[in-house]
């Protein structure tokens, strides 16, 4: 057990060290214990959605090389991927709906906790889904608007309204291929029949209908997700944070909350700020209440508030190995059931509070809209009061500033200002070629490759290449957590080019753009820059690019579907998407595709090749645009030098 093998990150890697010596298993232990882990679902062929199996495929052709009822490799391989991406889909539009929920009843009035703090946007967001605003309050307004996009979950017909926002000649493209995204409901409940037994058996029409189930997400319920929390809880505009387990806080009452939905994270945020709790905290000898995040509700929390961030995904246990947290609240997604392990060897006290997700054995704590803050308050109390039984603690020194809360908005804002907000900046700095182009690094902390490693190396050899790089995800968390955020250290580290734009337009080269639901952000700025012309028609024309090297989730999966869908080209590690068992498929998603939707996947588990890879495909996209020509240097031989004009 190297702790450098597991970790790139130094607090991680002295947390590893302080869990090995304690005996205290985690994630890493976890996954040694599990090897060797199962070749053919690594492959994807393994099928077990009927009990005529489970069937698996040889790879080697030697053995069976059909299931029991006839299924082939092909077929398993894409029914298995889209089961995939139904499931992340599931996920990020249960979350949307969740919040969607709670929108309506706050307009309504029922969720007196929650007020809609951007109105701004809340209009905005009114007129593109036309709703009458002229002489109506905000709240009746909300309350249409809630309506509306609660209704994009479930609507018996028609297509989702958030795909209006992409370019006019993207949606010819989906209504040509047939994925147009209706109901998210639908979307999914059709990705499981048709890959039951016995339905749909043409892995071409399986992809297909990942796409549309993928599109669904990105351009429906997780874009839904992330506009109605902007108006909830406010567009986030850029502050400053702290990141790493550095903020973990000796003299205060820690408070961890982890998960995804802002919901609870913002109530706990709140109440952790009323006096008569803080009056509490110092009677029980504690100089604060600390609350920090971990996973994407960190980044929701970042990017509105600055409030701290103690790490990613494979940082959920170390934190508590600290020994100084007094209370971990969890929601949904991400959390590990190894947390109550490691919660028993310390006083922490681990509380789930979403109904859908409760841990057997851990206390839960329902969080109902009508009473969050009153839930939120009982919470940190519970915190307060757990101070008490703090043992010997271990905290690492290490923590990074960073600048989040770059939003479609603040983006739009700092490129051009209040009275011209424009993107225009952007878009003539890609094409004189000072920026190459845009990648999105994005998504999880995986511990089958040292943590955090190709994230952070990876945006360092793009922003070297003048590659502007928004992230979200934990991959925020992890270039967060080497200084990547933070323009003092990544603009040193930028390309000329892409250094000059940002220290004009005072943007770091690295711009952190929120959680997982927030890669909509990304499609919206895609959008935009589309729109604002000079760079083609179409999302598939332009030089951008998303990557997870390190994806665990199934929400990873169908991020980078709905990337495809709309055009882009999704770098994943090699073993990770599980499809290489069928020659079919991998030819399909790798190149075929390309040419039905535009956007293509492609494997590289070095973040280097990757970062070439990457460069590649952006300067092919800039050819194909024109971009490049005028750029080009002629070089002279002497006959020509003697013939110039000087
Ligand atoms: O939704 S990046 S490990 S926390 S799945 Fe999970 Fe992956 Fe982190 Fe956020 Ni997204
Ligand atoms: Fe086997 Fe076919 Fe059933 Fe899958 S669907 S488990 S391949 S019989």
């Amino acid at each position: 057990m190297d702790p450098k093998k597991r970790s790139s990150d130094k607090a991680a890697q002295e947390m590893i060290q302080h869990m090995a010596d304690s005996g205290i298993e985690n994630a890493w232990d976890r996954l040694e214990a599990q090897q060797p882990q199962c070749g053919f679902g690594n492959l994807g062929i393994c099928c077990r959605i009927c009990s005529m199996g489970p069937c698996r495929i040889d790879p080697f052709a030697e053995g069976a090389q059909l299931g029991v009822c006839g299924a082939d490799a092909d077929t398993i391989v894409a029914r298995n991927f889209l089961r995939a991406v139904a499931a992340g889909v599931s996920a990020h539009s249960d979350h949307g709906r969740t919040v969607a929920e709670v929108f309506l009843a706050a307009a309504r009035g029922e969720a007196k906790d929650y007020k809609m703090k951007d109105l701004t946007k809340l209009y905005k967001l009114a007129e593109e889904l036309g709703v009458e605003t002229k002489d109506r309050t905000a709240n009746e307004i909300g309350v249409d608007v809630g309506k509306i996009a609660l209704a994009e979950f479930g609507k018996p017909e028609g297509t989702q309204l958030m795909a209006l926002r992409a370019p006019k000649p993207r949606q010819a493209i989906w209504k040509k291929q047939g994925v147009t995204p209706r109901a998210v409901d639908r979307e999914v409940t059709e990705s499981l029949h048709r890959s039951g037994m016995g339905v749909d058996q043409d892995y071409k029409n399986i992809i297909k209908h990942a796409s549309r189930v993928a599109l669904a997400d990105g351009w429906g319920g997780a874009m839904l997700a992330t506009e109605l929390q902007d108006v909830l809880f406010g567009t986030p505009y850029p502050g400053r944070g702290e990141i790493n387990m550095g903020v973990i806080r000796d003299d205060a009452v820690n408070i961890i909350v982890h998960g995804h939905e802002p919901i609870l994270s913002e109530m706990i945020a709140a109440a952790s700020m009323d006096e008569e709790l803080l009056a509490e905290a110092k009677k029980v000898g504690a100089k604060g209440i600390n609350v920090a995040g971990t996973c994407c509700t960190a980044n929701e929390l970042l990017m509105r508030h600055g409030i701290p961030i103690a790490g990613n995904f494979l940082n959920q246990e170390l934190v508590i190995a600290t020994g100084a947290i007094e209370l971990m609240a969890v929601d949904v997604q991400c959390i590990m059931q190894g947390l109550a392990e490691v919660a028993k060897c310390f006083h922490t006290k681990l509380i789930t509070t979403a109904d859908k997700a409760k841990i057997h054995g851990v206390e839960h704590v329902s969080m109902d809209e009508s009473s969050a803050l009153d839930t939120a308050k009982k919470l940190v109390r519970t915190a307060i009061d757990n101070f008490k039984n703090r043992g010997p603690v271990h905290i690492p020194k290490e923590k990074q500033y960073a600048v989040g809360g770059f939003s479609f908005e603040s983006i739009k804002y700092m490129l051009g200002g209040r009275f011209r907000a424009s993107f225009r900046p952007l878009n003539d700095n890609i094409i004189n070629g000072r920026i190459r182009g845009i990648v999105g690094v994005v998504g999880c902390t995986n511990p089958k490759m040292t943590q955090d490693f190709t994230h952070t190396t990876l945006t360092r050899e793009l922003i070297k290449r003048d590659i502007l790089v928004l992230t979200t995800g934990c991959a925020t968390i992890a270039c967060g957590k080497q200084g990547l955020n933070n323009p003092s250290v990544s603009l040193e580290l930028a390309g000329p080019g892409l250094r000059e734009v940002c220290e004009t337009v005072g943007i770091p080269p690295v711009l952190a753009c929120g959680s997982c639901v927030d890669n909509t952000r990304i499609l919206v700025a895609c959008s935009e820059i589309v729109r604002e012309g000079g760079l083609g028609e179409d999302l598939a024309d332009l030089p951008i690019a998303g990557v997870c090297l390190e994806s665990i989730h199934e929400k990873a999966v169908a991020i980078g579907q709905y990337f495809v869908a709309s055009g882009a080209l999704v770098v994943f590690a090699e073993d990770i998407l599980q499809v290489l068992g069928s020659k079919n498929v991998c030819e399909y998603l790798f190149n075929g595709i390309e040419k039905d939707l535009g956007g293509r996947w492609a494997t590289e588990s070095d973040p280097y090749k990757a970062a070439e890879l990457i460069h590649k495909h952006i300067e092919k996209k800039r050819d194909a645009l024109g971009i490049n020509e005028e750029k080009e240097r002629k070089l002279y031989d002497m006959e020509e030098r003697r013939s110039l004009v000087v």
